[in-house]
C-alpha cells in the first residue's frame, strides 16, 4: 500500500474509534485495529485525530467584486485551505449579466483546473434569469453542478435578484434534485440605512454594520423560506449570521421544510464591536458580525443540530483593497479569509470547550456538506471505499492565527490574537500529503473537479 496511518483515533460524523487506515492510490483500502504493511509511507498518528478531510462549500477566489478580485487564487486560496484540514473547497461560479450559466461555468473551470491544489467542485450563481438561464438549469445540474446560488442583495454589484425570478429558480432545481443556496438580506432596508447615514456624514467602517442589522437579515431569510416552501425546493441559507435567521431556519425545519443553514468562522468568534476597532475596515463583509447573542445562538444552532454547516465565505482583500473604501464604507470590498481557520476554531471554542462533541464538528465540517452537496459517499467520511481525505489532526499543537502563521495572499489576520489550541498536523488529499506541520507540500493543479451528484430524493433529510 501506498501509506498507512497507524495508531490514530478516528473521528467520523457518527463514531470515534481506535483504527489504522491504509491508502492506495487516492483511495482508503483498509481499516482496521492492526492493519500491516508494507506501505511506502507510514505515518504515526497516537495521541491524534484522523478526522475526514473538511469540505468547505463557500469560497470565492478570484472573484471580480466591488471593482476588484478576492485576493486568493485558487493556488493560494486552496493552499490556505488544505493547510487547515479543507480538502474540498465549493467555489461560486458567478453568471455575468448577458451570459449564461454555461459561461460562467466555464470561466470558473478556466481559472481554476491550473491552479486548483486540493478538489473542488462549483456552485452555479443565477444573477439573470432569461429563458436560456431558465432552460440551462437541468443541464447545470446534469453537468455535475446541482446546487445554485441566489442573492437578495448587491443590487449595486449586479447580483440581486428578484424574488419571481428566485421562485421561479426554486422551482425548477427542486425538479431535479437541485438545492439553492440564498445570500439573505433585505436590498431595500440596506439601501434605507445606507442613504440616511451617508447624508448625515457618517462614512467610517464603523457605519457598515449599521446598515444591516439583524432584521436585515431575519425578514430575507423568512422571505426565502416562504418562497422555497411553495415551490416545494430544498433550500441552504449561506452565511447564516444571525439568531433571528437561525430561529426561522430551525422553526421552518421544525414544521418539514428543508431548509440548511450554515455558518462561518467569524460570526462564531466575534461581535461588532470590532468595527471601532482601527483597523474596523478588515471585518467588513455581509451580512456583518452582529452582537453576543447572536454569536451565541449560531453556537447553539451547531451544538442543537439545526446548524448544519460550516463555510468560509472566504473572499478576502488587502490592506490597500480594504483602503478603496477609506472614505465612504459602502466602497470597502466585503469580505475576509476563513478556509484555513473553520476546524482549528470549531476545536479549539467549541470541542475544547465542551459546547459540541467531535463527531458533531465532523458533521458540519465534512459529513453534512458532503450530504448537500452530493459528494457522498466518496468524501464526507472514513470509509474503505472512500476518497484518501484525511486529516492528521493534533489537539495538542498550538498555533497562533497570525498573518505569518495563515496562508491566505494578504497582509493581515482579523484573527492575529486568536490561539488554536488544536490543529491540522498533516493534510492528506486524495492519497497525497498536501500538508505537513504548516508546511504546503501539494502541488498546484493537482485538485480534481468534482462532478456532483443531485438529491435524488427531492425531500432531502440530514
Ligand atoms: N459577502 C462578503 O462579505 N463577501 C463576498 C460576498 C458576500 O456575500
Ligand atoms: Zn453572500
Ligand atoms: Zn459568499
Amino acid at each position: 500500500m501506498d501509506l498507512l496511518i497507524k495508531n490514530g483515533t478516528i473521528a467520523t460524523g457518527s463514531q470515534v474509534f481506535q483504527a489504522d487506515i491504509g491508502v492506495d492510490g487516492c483511495i482508503v483500502t483498509h481499516i482496521g485495529r492492526d492493519v500491516r504493511g508494507p506501505a511506502s509511507r507510514v505515518l504515526d498518528a497516537a495521541g491524534k485525530f484522523v478526522l475526514p478531510g473538511g469540505i468547505d462549500a463557500h469560497t470565492h477566489f478570484e472573484m471580480p467584486f466591488m471593482g476588484t478580485y478576492t485576493a486568493d487564487d485558487f493556488e493560494s486560496g486552496t493552499v490556505a485551505a488544505a493547510s487547515g484540514g479543507i480538502t474540498t473547497i465549493i467555489d461560486f461560479a458567478m453568471q455575468q449579466k448577458g451570459y449564461s450559466l454555461f459561461d460562467a461555468l466555464e470561466t470558473w473551470r478556466r481559472k481554476a483546473d491550473p491552479k486548483v491544489c486540493v478538489d473542488y467542485a462549483l456552485h452555479a450563481v443565477v444573477t439573470e434569469l432569461n429563458e436560456t438561464t431558465f432552460d440551462e438549469i437541468k443541464r447545470v445540474v446534469d453537468y455535475g453542478v446541482p446546487s445554485f446560488k441566489l442573492y437578495m442583495a448587491y443590487r449595486n454589484e449586479g447580483l440581486l435578484l428578484d424574488d419571481a425570478s428566485i421562485y421561479r429558480v426554486m422551482q425548477e432545481a427542486a425538479k431535479y434534485g437541485g438545492l439553492v443556496g440564498l445570500h439573505c438580506e433585505n436590498e431595500d432596508l440596506i439601501g434605507h440605512f445606507t442613504s440616511t447615514l451617508l447624508k448625515e456624514g457618517k462614512t467610517g467602517a464603523e457605519y457598515h454594520p449599521k446598515t444591516k442589522p439583524t432584521i436585515v437579515e431575519g425578514e430575507a431569510v423568512r422571505r426565502a423560506l416562504a418562497l422555497a416552501e411553495y415551490a416545494g425546493a430544498n433550500m441552504y441559507v449561506v452565511h447564516t449570521s444571525s439568531r433571528l435567521g437561525r430561529e426561522a431556519i430551525r422553526d421552518a425545519q421544525q414544521r418539514g421544510i428543508r431548509a440548511f443553514a450554515e455558518t462561518c468562522p467569524h460570526y462564531l468568534v466575534f461581535t461588532d464591536e470590532v468595527y471601532a476597532r482601527p483597523d474596523g475596515m478588515n471585518f467588513v463583509m455581509s451580512p456583518p458580525i452582529k452582537k453576543e447573542a447572536d454569536r451565541a445562538s449560531l453556537w447553539q444552532g451547531l451544538a442543537e443540530g439545526d446548524v448544519k454547516t460550516m463555510g468560509s465565505d472566504h473572499a478576502c482583500f488587502t490592506t490597500q483593497q480594504k483602503l478603496i473604501g477609506r472614505d465612504d464604507f459602502t466602497k470597502i470590498p466585503n469580505g475576509v479569509a476563513g478556509t484555513e481557520v473553520i476546524i482549528p476554531i470549531l476545536y479549539s471554542q467549541g470541542v475544547r470547550e465542551g459546547t459540541i462533541s467531535l463527531n458533531r464538528l465532523v458533521q458540519v465540517t465534512s459529513f453534512n456538506p458532503a450530504r448537500l452537496f452530493g459528494l457522498w459517499p466518496q468524501k464526507g467520511t472514513i470509509a474503505v471505499g472512500s476518497d484518501a481525505d484525511l486529516v492528521i489532526f493534533d489537539p495538542e499543537k498550538k498555533v497562533r492565527l497570525t498573518v505569518d502563521n495563515l496562508h491566505s495572499r494578504i497582509d493581515h489576520s482579523i484573527y492575529e490574537d486568536y490561539t488554536c489550541l488544536g490543529y491540522p498536523a498533516i493534510t492528506i488529499c486524495r492519497g497525497e500529503i498536501v500538508q505537513e506541520n504548516g508546511h504546503f507540500t501539494g502541488k498546484k493543479g493537482r485538485g480534481k473537479f468534482l462532478r456532483r451528484k443531485p438529491h435524488a430524493d427531492t425531500r432531502l433529510q440530514l
